[in-house]
């Protein structure tokens, strides 16, 4: 099977709901040596992209959806299985979480992961994480970047309250901030004034390196 079948597949695994072929896709890349993160991008995250349309069409139901993320979840264990962690620690430190009022995290997952192998300490605080929270482990850890993921268009107001509330505690300059979610865009981190959008967690890793050497 070549790379586009196998990513094609992949999408289908996850319309289908159908974890075993899932793994099986997975393998199959494996075996050909293709990319982990390639075949995570272009197979089985697009197949929840074509899922979210779907959903808005009425041809799938809340239930398929939690089956797919469930699959997505174990997936994303396996690539990150196959990528080196080790080494981390050593260019700066991020927290990432998921905005209040939002349980979307599949993407944030593999933000995560993806940041974490590039020798960065990640502190993943799961979803519907509060400003407070945030900004409460973001001093506790002293981490370098705050990033953000909102999936919704009524949560990502949350990453413009945690800009202001800190500006407001006076602490603004100690961090550099990223946010990012499909409903985000650079306008919106402009308006806000987040340090940097991302569109992927390709483009996160680069932006993270980037602002860790400023
Ligand atoms: Co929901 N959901 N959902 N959902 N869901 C969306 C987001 C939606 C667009 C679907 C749709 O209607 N088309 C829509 C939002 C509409 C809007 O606000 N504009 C929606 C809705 C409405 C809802 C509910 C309200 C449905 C309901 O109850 N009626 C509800 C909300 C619950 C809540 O949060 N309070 C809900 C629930 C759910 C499930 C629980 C069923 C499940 C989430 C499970 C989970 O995550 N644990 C779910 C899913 C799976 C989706 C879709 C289908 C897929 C999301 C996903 O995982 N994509 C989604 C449709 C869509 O996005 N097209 C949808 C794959 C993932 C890899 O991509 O998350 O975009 P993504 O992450 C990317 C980039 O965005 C970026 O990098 C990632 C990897 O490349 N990125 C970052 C993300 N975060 C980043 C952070 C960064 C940098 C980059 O730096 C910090």
């Amino acid at each position: 099977m070549g790379k586009e079948n196998i990513f094609e597949e992949a999408i289908q695994a996850i319309l289908d709901c159908d974890d075993d072929r899932a793994f099986e896709i997975f393998d199959e890349a494996m075996a050909q040596k293709i990319d982990p993160v390639e075949l995570l991008a272009k197979g089985y995250s697009a197949g929840m992209t074509e899922a979210g349309e779907q959903f808005v069409s009425g041809e799938i139901f809340l239930p398929e959806l939690v089956f797919m993320t469930e699959i997505m979840k174990k997936v994303t264990e396996k690539v990150e299985a196959t990528l080196d962690l080790g080494n981390t620690a050593k260019k700066g430190k991020m927290i990432i979480a998921t905005v209040e009022g939002d349980v979307h995290d599949i993407g944030k997952g593999i933000v995560a992961s993806l940041i974490k192998t590039n020798g960065i300490q990640v502190y993943d605080l799961g979803r519907e994480v509060t400003v407070d929270t945030i900004i409460e482990k973001a001093e506790e850890y002293q981490v370098d970047i705050i990033g953000t993921s909102a999936l919704l268009t009524t949560t990502m107001t949350e990453q413009r309250v945690l800009e202001e509330e800190l500006r407001a505690r006076g602490i603004r300059d100690k961090y550099k901030t990223i946010v990012g979610g499909a409903p985000v865009t650079q306008k919106w981190a402009d308006r806000i004034g987040a340090d940097a959008y991302c569109e992927d967690a390709m483009e996160a890793v680069k932006v993270v390196l980037e602002l860790l050497e400023k």
